[in-house]
């Protein structure tokens, strides 16, 4: 069985980061290994939330896995809120990469032009860092934006995404998607892979919930390490994403802190036999 560790926060409530990473990557037949980051009430976008820094466990337990000789097919990096969380995080790239494994980078801090409560410059800055060590950067067009120092717009064409993938490229990953692309009244992704690019786009729906970032990273994870393409990968991961917005719009007591996702994985069950 494939293994992957997620590494980011978990937010008791809000459907976001672990508590979507889990579930839906266990559901793909993929063994998810934890690494909480942090521990809040509820997500950031809540007003007094909570937040537990638990940095003094993440050394304790990277030594453990050490010893114990643990490997990952794939370890997945998501919202970290601190800069002594990113140290920390880079610690453990350089403990566990292989030349085997691959690492996904969400650099979850933004969205819509702005910054997520509690993220500062720092935090920007770590994550340029971070960036020269992963494999697959997945960025917004907000996050895309800071980490390229660039004005953000509220539209871009295609071409200008694309450039903006291969500028994001020469901070060090090898693969770029850019989530959150709008063409022709519909939404998706586009991928970058040194030498191609490669898109998909699908059913936009005139509402905007948290969590979607992540339910398309993990899905995407669960599908690289079965040996999906890019493309595939890409492909799975934005038609699930646009089927939990879907389930999430239509349900007349759906929330806005989180999607459906839960009544979405038979289709994404269905999608990973299919490519
Ligand atoms: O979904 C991204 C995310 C993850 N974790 C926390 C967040 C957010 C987005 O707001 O606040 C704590």
């Amino acid at each position: 069985m494939k293994r992957i560790v997620s590494i980011q926060d978990i937010s008791c409530i809000g459907k976001c980061s672990e508590t979507v990473a889990l579930p839906i990557i266990s559901s793909m037949g993929v063994e998810t290994a934890i690494l909480p980051t942090s521990i809040l009430s509820t997500h950031t976008a809540f007003s007094n939330f909570t937040f537990k820094n638990l940095s003094d466990e993440i050394y304790k337990i990277i030594k453990h896995w050490k010893e114990e000789n643990f490997q990952f097919d794939l370890i997945y990096i998501g919202y970290t809120g601190t800069d002594e969380i990113l140290d920390l995080v880079m610690y453990f790239i350089e403990q566990f990469k292989t030349d085997n494994n691959i690492v996904v980078f969400d650099p979850a801090m933004a969205d819509h032009g702005k910054l997520y409560s509690g993220i500062n410059k720092n935090i920007v800055e770590k994550m340029k860092g971070v960036c020269k060590k992963v494999d697959i950067l997945r960025p917004n067009l907000t996050e895309a934006s800071l980490l390229l120092e660039r004005e953000y717009n509220e539209q871009y064409s295609v071409k200008e995404i694309e450039n903006i993938a291969k500028e994001l490229s020469n901070l060090g990953p090898k693969n770029v998607i850019i989530t959150g692309v709008e063409e022709n009244n519909k939404i998706g992704a586009i991928g970058y892979n040194g030498k191609e690019f490669c898109s998909n786009f699908e059913t936009k729906y005139n509402v905007s919930y948290h969590g979607t970032g992540d339910v398309f990273t993990s899905s995407l994870a669960g599908s690289l390490v079965q040996n999906k393409s890019l493309e595939d990968a890409i492909k799975i991961a934005t038609k699930f994403t646009t089927e939990c917005v879907r389930l999430t719009y239509e349900d007349i007591n759906g929330t806005k802190y989180g999607v459906n996702f839960e009544e979405a994985i038979p289709y994404l069950l269905k999608l990973i036999q299919k490519y």
